[in-house]
Parts: C-alpha cells; structure tokens; sequence
C-alpha cells in the first residue's frame, strides 16, 4: 500500500516559454519508517490538438502570460486534489486515476483539467516506482503486462511546417524513421548524423536553418511543390550521410490535415482546393516515389468516409496513424477498429489525462493488431516519462522531434540511458512493425 503524504503543485515553463503544471506527489517509504518517496512530473501542451482532446484548463486572464497562465489548474490540485487525497492509499496507478477521474466528475476533465490530473497521475507513477525500488519504464510494464524491453524507432521530425513554424508548409511534420539497424542507439545516430546533413544542404541552397517548435529546419522552399523538394532535400541528406534510404532509413509523415482543411469538406494545399482523393492521390504519388512507411493524420478528424477511402487504398501499405482523429480516446479508436479506418494510432497522455486510461487505449489498440507510437507534444518540457512508457508498452515506436532542443533531446537520452541498462535483455523494434502493412 502506498500513503500519499503530500500533494504540490507549481507553474513552471514549457519549450515554448508558456506555462505548464508541475506536480509532485509524496509517499511514504513502504519499507522504510520515517523515509519518504518524492514523484515529479511536468505537463506538455499541443498546438495542433484534435477536437476531443480532454480539456487543458488556462486561466484566460489576458495580463498574465497572455492569458495562457495555469494558476487554476495549479489551484485545482493544491485545493481540491490534495485534500481529497492525501493521507490515502492507493495500491495501482489505477486505483489513484479512478479517484482523480472521479473528483472531477466529467468525460472530458473540464472540471478540474487534464493538465491538473495528469500533473498528479505521473507524478505519483514516478513516486510509486521510487518507493518500489524500481525504474518508471518497469514499474509501467508490469502494470501494461508487457516485457518492457523494446526501445522504440525514433521518429524524428527535422523538417517543421503547418502550426509548428511560420514557412507556408501545410504537412506539419517530415520525419526520418532510421528503422534498418540493430540498435536504438545505432539507428539514433544515423537519425542525428542525416539532421546534420540536411542542415549543410540547407544552408549550401541559402535556405534558413532556424528551428520550428520539435527542433526541426523550417525552410521556406520557394518552390511550386514546396513539400515535394523537402521531402527531396531530406533524401539527398540521407544519401549524404552514407545511409540508403528505403534500406536503413525510411520516412514518416504527420500531415495534421485537420489544419489545412477550407471549412467546406476539402483541404487547401499548395494553393488549390482538393477533395479527400486528391490528397489520396498525393500521398498515393509520394509512397510510389519515396521510401514512406507512415502517415499520420492524412485527412482530416472529421472526414471519417475519406478516412476509411484513404485505408482502404494505402492501409496494406504503410501505417496510417490516427492522432487527432483518435486523441488516445477508447472511444474514438473503437470506432476506428470498427470501421476499418486507419491501422494505427497516436499514445499522448494529456489528450486523455491519466496514465491508467493511456495504458487503456494503448491495450485497446494492441488487441486490434494496430500500431502505436508513443508521442511528446510541440509544447514540451524536459520531463521525459514518454521515453519510459514507450519501453514499457514495447510499442516500438516514439516521436520525440528532431536533433535539437533539450525538450526533445531528454527523451533521446533517457532511451540511451534505458537501452544501456537493460544491456542484452533490451531489443529494437527495427522494420517490423512497417513490414506487417506491407501484404
Ligand atoms: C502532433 C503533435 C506532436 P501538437 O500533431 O502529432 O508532434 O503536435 O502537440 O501541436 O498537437
Ligand atoms: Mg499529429
């Protein structure tokens, strides 16, 4: 049994210079009178979230950090989480989550707010492993009934467009998957060494080698098809490199489409109006061309028949990841497994807001034989309890930005702490779980 001794809560700062809520939740040592056990954990925050998302409670007042401030949040655990938990105890993660899911009382946290509730819930899963003498990623896998000894493919997104930068890209995210190696570690450094690369390329073509919110480049291609020459420009850093793509490294996108649709049904890209199967038709024409194994968020959240048109014509060839359309909601992914739509799905904690009901839908997914990629926000922190839960799921897949940022550089550096400790017992989920799509 584990007593919560205290509850904290404080305003801190994300990667993007806005307020977030730390919590830390305090126990009693269970084997050790006297001694105490301290969990920290920071929230992060999207920009381009999906309508369905759990609520993230700002104050709105507009003189304080433009009304982005989360002193109610804050609030919320000092005065209503705290006193209705502390000098309880709670023997699971899942245990905590019901009483904070029941405090609040609503489907979408908008009582208390998700970034509240999540503050405490990893909070007191990183206290919970303390006390027990044990790693977070471990602590999680038992409570997953997994191995967790799976490092995860890092998706890195090193060129930055759509809400993430200012350079007229729609597609959000252009990602390399170093998935041809035999280690985390290996395929980390090839991803590093072709962000590098691309960065001398940029620079040689007079092109800007600023950084968007995930640490990526955020060029403006002055170009008609500005999307196709990123998409060339990062090939030509794999080569340059000394990597093969579609070999050792391969491409992902996140095309967060609910961002560039016109409000009537369709999609503005590249300066004209197109319909659901033209955007097919482009993903179709750039998976003929390039060695691309996932697309996130192709179509729109709302555009669910275009959605289950876009898995039917490119599902059994590569993964196609619902994040705004599923927001880490069992309810969202149970309709999707339902109706064939999409074969994977994006994890991040604070769509849903306790580490229990995240465990849920990544429990969901793995049942229905869909993918999962475990995934940090634009607005991050350095806290890195992703990195953990993506070992502990074995999911196999993370998106944690680019090479650059140590809000996106922490969770790479927890993987390389995790991977050398687990030593031979650690695997690497490599190419498999692109190969299943491929029939
Ligand atoms: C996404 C995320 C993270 P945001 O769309 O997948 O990359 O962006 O946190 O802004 O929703
Ligand atoms: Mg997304």
């Amino acid at each position: 049994m584990l007593k919560i001794r205290k509850v904290v809560a404080r305003e801190v700062l994300d990667s993007r210079g806005f307020p977030t809520v730390e919590a830390e939740v305090t126990l009693d040592h269970p084997k050790h009178a006297g001694e105490l056990v301290v969990g920290r954990a920071m929230v992060p925050s999207g920009a381009s979230t999906g309508e369905g998302e759990a609520l993230e409670l700002r104050d709105g007042d507009k003189k304080r950090y433009l009304g982005k401030g989360v002193l109610n949040a804050v609030a919320n655990i000092r005065e209503k989480i705290a006193p209705a938990i502390t000098g309880r105890e709670f023997s699971l993660q899942s245990h905590l989550d019901d009483a904070l899911r029941e405090i609040d009382g609503t489907p979408n946290k908008t009582k208390l707010g998700a970034n509240a509730i999540l503050g405490v819930s990893m909070a007191f899963s990183r206290a919970q492993a303390l006390a027990q003498g044990e790693t977070s990623y471990r602590l999680l896998s038992s409570t997953f009934g997994s191995t967790g000894v799976t490092l995860p493919v890092p998706l890195m997104n090193i060129v930055n467009g759509g809400k993430h930068a200012d350079n007229g890209l729609a597609i959000q995210e252009f990602m390399i998957v170093p998935a041809g190696f035999d280690k985390f570690s290996e395929a980390l450094r090839a991803g590093v060494e072709v962000f590098h690369r691309l960065k001398k390329i940029l620079s040689e073509k007079k092109l800007s080698t600023g950084v968007g919110d995930e640490g990526g480049f955020a060029p403006v291609f002055d170009d008609e098809h500005p999307h196709e020459q990123a998409l060339l420009s990062i090939m030509q850093a794999i080569r340059d490199a000394g990597y093969k793509p579609g070999t050792d490294i391969f491409l992902a996108l996140d095309c967060a489409a609910s961002e560039f649709t016109d409000g009537k049904g369709g999609y503005m890209f590249e300066g004209t109006r197109r319909t659901s199967e033209d955007m097919i038709n482009v993903y179709s024409g750039w998976v003929d061309q390039f060695p691309i194994v996932s697309i996130e968020d192709g179509l729109s959240e709302h555009d669910w028949e275009g959605w289950a048109s876009l898995t039917q014509k490119l599902g059994s060839r590569i993964q196609l990841v619902g994040d705004d359309l599923f927001v880490t909601n069992p309810k969202f992914l149970k309709r999707g497994i339902e109706s064939k739509v999409a074969n994977a799905i994006l994890i991040k904690l604070n769509q849903i807001g306790t580490v229990t009901e995240t465990l849920e839908t990544m429990k969901m997914a793995a049942q229905a034989g869909y993918n999962a990629v475990v995934s940090h926000r634009s607005g991050e922190t350095e806290d890195s309890f992703i990195a953990d839960l993506a070992v502990a799921t074995d999911c196999g897949q993370i998106k944690t930005g680019s090479a650059s940022r140590t809000d996106r550089i922490a969770k790479y550096n927890q993987l390389l702490r995790i991977e050398e400790q687990l030593g031979s017992n650690s695997r690497f989920s490599g190419m498999r779980l692109y190969e299943r799509f491929r029939r």
